[in-house]
């Protein structure tokens, strides 16, 4: 029989494999280098050990990198032998998607994406989409409401003319037109309807009042009393459109997909474990509303760019050959704020390209918590057996046998926050509690029980979500994914021990790329600070220019950065995008992954209860503009900034002190001794041009205020009273 999906080695490994060869060979010789030609006591030894420490970890982080790239595959699906085959027989799935707070997620943003999940082309009646709103807001359940409504008008208008993507939001706010289509009637009818929508929810949002006729519209609004606050509810169950009910129709007759809203139980007595208290609340509602055999979960900001997404999907899991190995279907995460050049380095082509493509080969893709398919059964703890088939006609057939009423009440308590109590959710059943990124160690156990996943990359982007549009909110989220995932590493769930003969090394490595992130900043701060300094004291740390042993420094340095150009390149970002890629690869080890590392410990000697913080979607006027015509956002005095601040400013003394010592031949400073360091810390200078900048020359509100130029002054004397020894 016909595969429903191909499997392609990506090109060009052989040309890889010689590199990496290359590199090898190049770090062997300077470890080699660095462990026998250590100085004497007084003269930098401890300076140089500390080089070659660093210089280990970057090696064995090589390394570790090496598991993905070795052997890259990509996944193609055959949605029209999918169509052909089962037709009619397609099993019905359940779209779950997340929310926390209605006002750094706008609920007209949120709707937005769950209009677009409505409108898959996927027979309406076997979706049903459930919103879990963590705020418990009426705010968003208004917004919710209006969505069903506008629903009926959007799904006709979206399949009558195909048009993509099928966001409204995204939709109209694309700027080069909609060809013939806009000039229509029927486009401004719908384009008219969905502002005053978005209006009359951002004017409710505004004002946090709802008014009383429409309160009346739906018995839902009942739920909330005047008590009722984010942290202290009773569940809330509603459906707003029940497909199973003959009323559900659009404006064309056609049934409309079932809408569920969801606000778990809140008791500050309970810990509500955080997303992945709501997805486990999600997973158990929609097990008696409509419990799909496929569960996908995308988040509130993510809408849907493809509307063929979940046949390509289905194409890998009804797969008669490998299918009922897969256990998950990743799909990469794409954003749609991102500028030409990537100022802040988000674009995550290369992650989504080559890391989560290489770890397929190996294994299969981790979890990443968004824009992915599950089985039902899997989710809730399945192992992997050979023999194992499901049954895709399982769900619940006539869903609404029972009254809605009913069944309303019957999940809640479901959603009840004492329903987990004594039982295995949260461990063997559902997503695990306990970690910030509970998707990676759900995604992990899953791997474990022997179950495969793959990662689908169409070429047209399956789900786009609003990205970090300032250094601020990149930082706070690669702090977020460092620690979560080095506190993994760091936890019984370590990939070398939980996955010890349970998945293949390869596989136990591609794990620890993520893991890894937040350690890798010791090193490379060691290697922004030592370096310097001892060039400005006179202490020599590399090969002389002239000498042999220089070759393979150089030489890794090329190859690799050669080597991440092109990779960059190949993924679709320009020269300067990988340029300034490079930058902000230095800013997070130096903050995020070094608070990373901080916070960790320290949770993990008892100092600090776990956390976490909503990174804000909003920003304002300025900075959006600053934003565009890329210029680095700074503006408040937080310390990383201070971090970034001292760093280049110690680099920049350094490399004048060092330039003008050789000048005058004080200290015995010879140019082919400290050429590498001169290098090195010029390299540096020049990464840091716009730190530069941002300190001294530049008038806006988002340059480094003066007193954090001030403290890095200050902290740069300081670093100079460090003995280089
Ligand atoms: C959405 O899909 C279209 C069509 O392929 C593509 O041109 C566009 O870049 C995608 N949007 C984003 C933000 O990736
Ligand atoms: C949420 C957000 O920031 N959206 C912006 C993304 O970028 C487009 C165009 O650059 C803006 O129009 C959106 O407002």
């Amino acid at each position: 029989m016909e595969r429903l999906f191909a499997t392609e080695i990506i090109g060009g490994r052989a040309l890889y494999k010689l590199h990496a060869v290359t590199v090898a060979v190049g770090i062997c010789l300077v470890l080699y280098y660095r462990a026998t030609r250590v100085p004497e006591q007084g003269q930098g030894r401890a300076a140089w050990l500390g080089m070659l420490a660093a210089e280990l970890c970057y090696a064995a982080y090589w390394v570790v990198t090496q598991s993905v790239r070795w052997c890259p595959v990509r996944r193609i699906p055959f949605r029209d032998r999918l169509a052909a085959r089962y037709g009619e027989r397609l099993p019905c799935v359940d779209i779950f998607v997340c929310t926390a707070d209605p006002h750094s997620e706008p609920p007209s943003l949120v709707i937005s994406t769950v209009l677009s999940l409505m409108a898959y082309n996927y027979p309406t009646e076997k979706i049903s989409v459930y919103l879990s709103d963590d705020g418990g807001s009426i705010l968003t359940f208004y917004a919710l409401w209006e969505a069903s409504l506008f629903a009926k008008h959007w799904l006709p208008f979206c399949k009558r003319y195909n048009i993509e993507p099928r966001s409204p939001a995204a939709y109209f706010s694309e700027s080069d037109g909609h060809q013939d289509l806009c000039t229509t009637k029927e486009w401004s009818l719908i384009k008219d309807m969905y502002e005053e929508m978005t209006e009359r929810i951002d004017t409710v949002v505004e004002s946090g009042k709802i008014a009383e006729e429409i309160k009346e519209k739906h018995k839902g609004f009942g739920e909330w009393s005047p008590e009722i606050t984010s942290k202290n509810h009773q569940p809330i169950v509603q459906i707003l459109v029940n497909s199973k009910d003959g009323n559900a129709v659009d404006n064309d007759g056609n049934v409309l997909p079932t809408l569920v809203y969801m606000a778990r139980e809140k008791r500050p007595q309970h810990h509500h474990n955080f997303k992945a208290g709501a997805m486990n609340a999600l997973i158990r509602v929609s097990s008696v509303i409509s419990n799909s055999p496929i569960i996908m979960n995308v988040d509130c900001d993510m809408y849907s760019n493809s509307s063929d997404t979940i046949t390509d999907a289905l194409c890998f899991f009804l797969d008669e050959e490998m299918g009922h190995k897969i256990g998950f279907v990743q799909y990469p995460q794409n954003y749609n704020n991102m500028t030409k050049n990537n100022i802040y380095g988000n674009s995550l082509q290369v992650i989504n390209k080559v890391e989560l493509n290489g770890l397929d080969s190996v294994g299969g893709p981790l979890y990443i918590g968004t824009g992915c398919f599950h089985r039902r059964e899997i989710l809730c703890g399945r192992k992997f057996t050979e023999d194992y088939r499901e049954d895709w006609n399982g769900g619940i057939k006539d869903k609404m046998q029972a009254h809605a009423d009913e069944i309303e009440e019957k999940a809640k308590s479901l959603a009840a926050c004492t329903y987990e109590h004594d039982t295995q959710w949260g461990d063997e059943i559902g997503l695990k509690y306990g970690c910030p990124v509970e998707d990676v160690i759900t995604g992990l156990a899953i791997h474990c029980r022997g179950w495969g996943s793959v990662c689908n990359n169409p070429t047209r982007p399956a789900f786009v979500g609003v990205g970090p549009t300032t250094l601020a909110q990149t930082l706070l989220q690669h702090k977020r994914w460092s620690e979560g995932n080095f506190s993994i590493f760091l936890s019984k769930y370590c990939p070398f021990l939980f996955g010890h003969g349970k998945i293949t090394l390869q596989h136990q490595m591609g794990y620890c790329i993520y893991g890894l992130w937040a350690p890798n900043s010791l090193p490379t701060l060691y290697y922004l600070i030592i370096p310097p300094l001892a060039l400005f004291k006179g202490t020599p740390l590399f090969p002389e220019i002239t000498s042999p042993w220089i070759i393979p420094f150089i030489s890794v340095f090329c190859v690799k950065n050669l080597y991440s150009l092109c990779e960059s390149l190949l993924c679709g970002d320009t020269l300067k995008g990988w340029w300034n890629g490079q930058r902000m690869w230095m800013v997070k080890r130096i903050t995020s992954y070094l608070y990373g590392v901080i916070d960790t410990v320290r949770k993990l000697i008892g100092l600090s209860k776990m956390s976490f913080a909503v990174s804000s979607k909003v920003s304002d006027e300025d900075e959006s503009k600053r934003y565009e015509q890329e210029i680095m956002e700074f503006g408040s005095s937080d310390p990383e900034y201070v971090i970034i601040a001292t760093i280049a400013l110690l680099n920049l003394v350094c490399l004048a002190g060092g330039l003008s010592q050789m000048m005058t031949g004080e200290r015995g400073i010879r140019f082919n001794v400290f050429c590498p360091q001169l290098i090195l810390c010029g390299m540096l200078v020049i990464t840091s041009v716009p730190f530069y900048e941002a300190m001294f020359l530049r008038k806006d509100k988002g340059r480094i205020p003066f007193s954090v130029t001030l403290a890095s002054i200050g902290f740069v004397m300081l670093t100079f009273l460090v003995p280089i020894v």
